[in-house]
């Protein structure tokens, strides 16, 4: 049985900084996560960037070169750069972090959906920024573009980096989607895909959805690799039936600020622990960065341009 892939998505586009002050907004605060999640034994940090002041989700190519270089000065953590960042970036400006940077990894959508988050808005009693309530709240009429035109224009991009794409899979026609990219050969084999359970506009994150994503993946796809995030508090309950089926699993801020009912996580590296946690009590084991990138097939830190 090959070791689990821990990733954790460290502070993503979703949650505003209201809604946590454990959130981390700012390039030092998310260094600082991705160790501690790397001592924690996570393999990737999958990062999104924000404005330093603000806390808006952007894509400042700055700081996601100062987060890659310190971290790569200090440990050999695996980083899954965004290119979907921010609800409403333009997709040119989404993929700018692989023309620069050639990570080993970079997320990848695969398709377009109603990337809903405008009923999150109404747990937030106090806003502490000005942008927050309309950035939730626009998501009521926002696609979030991923066509297959996109998809393509971004395949030629990272494969001409040597950058795995990591599929972020939010419904079950995206497996479709991957199926025909593939065929077409805009996609290299074996994919990585990583199911998305739970967001609203996509598939629910429940046991049935997950073995039906599951399914239509294996009698559409070649050969792949797979891990599982869901939103919320589905985080945990959708990563253990990931480990139960051989899956790999992504944690993070990213997807849920708790770390139990009521009890919000104060870290990434606390979600991390404690998934790690139930991997061992099921008898796996989390694989370190290096087994990461043999098991995903990664170029090497060595190879990649900060
Ligand atoms: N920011 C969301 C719209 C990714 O990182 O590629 C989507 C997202 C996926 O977070
Ligand atoms: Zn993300």
């Amino acid at each position: 049985m090959d070791k689990t892939i821990v990733t954790a998505a460290i502070t993503g586009a979703i949650h505003t900084p209201s809604m946590s002050p454990y959130l981390p907004l700012t390039g030092n605060q998310i260094i600082e996560e991705i160790l501690a999640v790397h001592e924690a034994g996570g393999a990737i940090a999958h990062v999104h960037v924000r404005n330093e002041e603000s806390g808006l989700p952007n894509a400042d190519q700055d700081i996601f070169r100062r987060i890659g270089e310190e971290v790569k000065r200090h440990c050999d953590i695996i980083i899954c750069f965004t290119t979907g960042g921010r609800l409403g970036e333009p997709v040119e400006n989404r993929v700018r972090v692989v023309s620069t940077l050639h990570p080993e990894l970079a997320s990848l959508n695969a398709g377009s959906l109603n990337f809903a988050l405008f009923h999150i808005a109404d747990r937030v009693n106090e806003w502490k920024q000005s942008w927050e309530k309309g950035y939730l709240e626009a998501t009521e009429d926002f696609i979030f573009p991923n066509t297959f035109r996109t998809m393509r224009e971004f395949l030629t991009i990272f494969r001409g980096n040597n950058t795995k794409p990591e599929f972020e899979i939010y419904d079950v026609g995206m497996v479709n989607n991957l199926a025909y990219l593939i065929k077409a050969g805009h996609a290299d084999e074996p994919v990585h895909l990583q199911f998305v359970m739970g967001i609203l506009g996509g598939i629910p994150a429940t046991c049935d959805n997950l073995i039906f994503l599951l399914n239509t993946a294996q009698k559409a796809l070649g050969r792949f690799t797979w891990s599982v995030c869901a939103a919320g508090r589905a985080q945990f309950p959708m990563c253990t039936q990931a480990l139960l089926l051989g899956g790999h699993v992504r944690v993070g801020l990213e997807d849920n600020l708790y770390l139990e009912k009521g009890v919000m996580a104060k870290s990434n590296a606390e979600q991390v622990s404690k998934i790690i946690r139930i991997i061992r009590e099921l008898g796996g084991e989390p694989a370190a960065p290096d087994e990461a990138r043999a098991i995903l097939g990664l170029k090497g830190l060595d190879k990649v341009n900060y």
